[in-house]
């Protein structure tokens, strides 16, 4: 009997912001059953916002596997509209986070079926359902466990930070509040332990991952599994948002191989991009495999290639 390929096995992949919806595409598009995909996805960043849940990087997540994010941003819809902010505007109310008319009915319809007693993750399963997507995609909690930004003003909202301040206050560290009482969502440990490997995308660490590994269960699910991280840093910058501004206010070089320290003891496999190569074995001191690749996914068919890479590499060194 031939041996089954990781591909046709069980998967969860760990993932926030728009880098980390990116890959989860890629991984999605990879594999010959999405729905052996589970997605593990950041709730640091939802709050409230005009009275609704918003859930940024949920999401980004399902409207880049339905194909229906907005390619400018990233985030947000594509084909949006934004006539209810511009309307909002000249009331004189907040439109520093820009919601799109499209992108509304999301927060509406989530928010709605919250107040009427539904869990998030059932939301997400519904709204999956809806735009066709096959992957099972779970918030990693239900719970509420904002992030808070320590900065040298003070503490501040992670929205607040992100997004009003535009990342410019410099961070001295960051706070998951409640994580430690949270539970983890229907599904997220059993996922998680039954998983062939599990999938860490380039994703934020301090603010996308960090914030799914705090919550109670996450980190000891997967424990001894092949876990993989693919580095969010190249050439000593992130590709997207304020990784490397936070590595360096933090007192660290941003670099991959300061990505991978930041997953010593947790990952097992580690893919850095060609630009780094001569990290390479440096990285190999912290985790004991190593992939050199070209890691930039410029397009959905380098999302793809990038994945396969991966994935046949987890197969051959497990
Ligand atoms: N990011 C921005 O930089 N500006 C915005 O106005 C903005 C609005 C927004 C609306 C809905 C949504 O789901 C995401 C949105 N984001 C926006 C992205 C959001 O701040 C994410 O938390 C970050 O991109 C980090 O992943």
């Amino acid at each position: 009997m031939t041996q089954p390929h990781l591909s046709q096995k069980h998967l969860s992949l760990l993932a926030g912001g728009v880098g980390g919806a990116k890959f989860t595409y890629g991984v999605m598009r990879a594999l010959p059953d999405p729905a052996s995909l589970t997605v593990i996805v950041n709730v640091g960043d939802d709050f409230e916002h005009f009275g609704l849940k918003i859930c940024p990087d949920l999401d980004t997540v399902c409207y880049t596997l339905a194909g229906l994010e907005n390619p400018a941003t990233g985030w947000g819809r594509r084909g949006e509209s934004w006539r209810v902010m511009e309307a909002v505007a000249v009331l004189g109310g907040p439109d520093w986070f820009r919601l799109g008319d499209l992108d509304l009915a999301t927060h509406l319809e989530r928010t709605r079926r919250l107040r009427a007693g539904q869990p998030l993750h059932e939301i997400a399963a519904a709204f999956c359902k809806a735009w066709g997507v096959k992957a099972r995609v779970l918030p990693v909690t239900n719970e509420s466990v904002p992030t808070v930004v320590l900065t040298d003003e003070g503490e501040l909202a992670f929205q607040e930070y992100f997004v009003r301040r535009r990342w410019q206050p410099r961070v001295r560290g960051f706070r998951f509040a409640g994580a430690e009482n949270a539970r983890p969502a229907p599904g997220v440990l059993e996922s998680l332990r039954t998983a062939d490997a599990v999938l860490i995308a380039p994703s934020n660490p301090f603010v996308s991952i960090d914030p799914i590994l705090a919550i109670p269960g996450v980190r000891e699910a997967i424990a001894g599994k092949p876990v993989a991280a693919v580095s969010p840093i190249v050439g000593g910058e992130a590709v997207k948002g304020p990784a490397a501004k936070m590595f360096r206010e933090l007192g660290y070089e941003p670099s991959a191989a300061a990505v991978a320290e930041h997953y010593r003891g947790l990952v097992s496999h580690f893919v850095l991009d060609e630009a780094d190569a001569d990290q390479a074995a440096a990285v190999r001191q912290i985790v004991p495999h190593v992939l050199v690749t070209d890691t930039l996914m410029t397009d959905a068919t380098k999302r793809v290639e990038l994945a396969r890479t991966v994935l046949s590499w987890l197969e051959r060194e497990p």
